[in-house]
């Protein structure tokens, strides 16, 4: 199947999921309530994970609903066209949504509202090389020809979503606001308690300390593997060919070292020290440039 785009404010989109009439819906039209949730991030950020752990939060650690209801039913994505609308729409509030839109592209209405957005973010290089794996196996993202042609296109922007630097950049403008919190990948990967905790407190939720217990042990990367309603295996084949490959990857920081050549990483490292240097803000993931 051919993977079509079209573009909306300069900005890639897939044509299996997305539309100019719902994009223009949601900036324009869209209601954002005052206790919504948003999951905001880029793709192959840990969007996912973020979704386990909030649908955990929200039940206070019960883990029957994720064990039952597959993840895009529980927190349905805002910007999906088709059956997406029709999940949002029966969506009851509380709400919680994911959603990969840009900010120049998200509601208008966010900025009336008291809602919550939990922005998850990772490092550029194991974005791409996620998104390399992923674009094969997804209808969503076209074929790369190369691993050097495919790192090109992310770092000019002309895949889905667009460029890495302009999204993260435009986020990054509500960074002082207090209904918005700044995530990590790698802030998950390495004290996924203490992240928990944050974003409980973040919410407003009071769990027990044997309610977190389950949250850290069933947001694992082999617990969601295992589970069939959060391993993303019961995506239609059109969208995602699960057959020969897994959404559950690796699930690891610094993947990109077992991809990029040594030419590779100077260059995007060149690129990434360009795009960001007018951002007052360091990331974990600078250390290892
Ligand atoms: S998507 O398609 O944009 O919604 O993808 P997203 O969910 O944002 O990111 C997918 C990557 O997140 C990894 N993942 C996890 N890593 C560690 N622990 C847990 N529990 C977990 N859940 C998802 C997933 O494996 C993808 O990363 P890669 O590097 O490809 O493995």
């Amino acid at each position: 199947m051919d993977t079509d785009y079209f573009q909306h404010k300069g900005i890639y989109f897939a044509s299996l999921l997305y539309s100019q009439e719902r994009l223009q819906y949601l900036e324009n039209k869209f209601h954002v309530r005052d206790d919504d949730v948003y999951i905001v991030s880029y793709p192959k950020s840990g969007t996912t994970w973020m979704i386990e752990i909030l649908s955990l939060i929200h039940r206070n650690g019960d883990f029957t609903w994720c064990r039952e209801v597959p993840n895009y039913i529980r927190i349905p994505w805002l910007d999906v066209s088709g059956i997406g609308e029709k999940l949002v729409d029966r969506c009851q509030s509380q709400r919680f949504l994911a959603s990969h839109l840009p900010v120049q592209c998200f509601p208008k209405s966010l900025c009336s509202s008291k809602a919550k957005i939990i922005y998850i973010a990772r490092s550029p290089k194991d974005v791409l090389v996620s998104l390399y794996h992923y674009a094969y196996m997804s209808h969503v993202v076209k074929n790369p020809n190369s691993f050097d042609e495919f790192m090109e296109d992310f770092l000019q922007g002309r895949v889905p979503f667009g460029s890495w630097f302009d999204y993260i950049k435009g986020w990054l403008q509500m960074r002082d606001n207090k209904n918005f919190l700044f995530v990590t990948y790698e802030d998950l990967s390495q004290d996924r308690r203490g992240t928990i905790k944050k974003i409980c407190k973040f919410l407003d939720k009071e769990l027990e300390e044997q309610a977190i217990d389950i949250v850290v042990e069933h947001s694992s990367f082999s617990s969601m593997k295992n589970n069939n309603m959060s391993n993303n295996s019961l995506v239609p084949d059109y969208i995602m060919d699960i057959q020969n490959n897994h959404f559950m990857r690796k699930g690891i920081i610094g993947d990109w070292k077992n991809h990029f050549t040594q030419k590779q990483k100077e260059y995007m490292d060149k690129i990434y020290q360009e795009k960001m240097k007018d951002l007052d803000f360091k990331f974990s993931w600078d250390v290892n440039l």
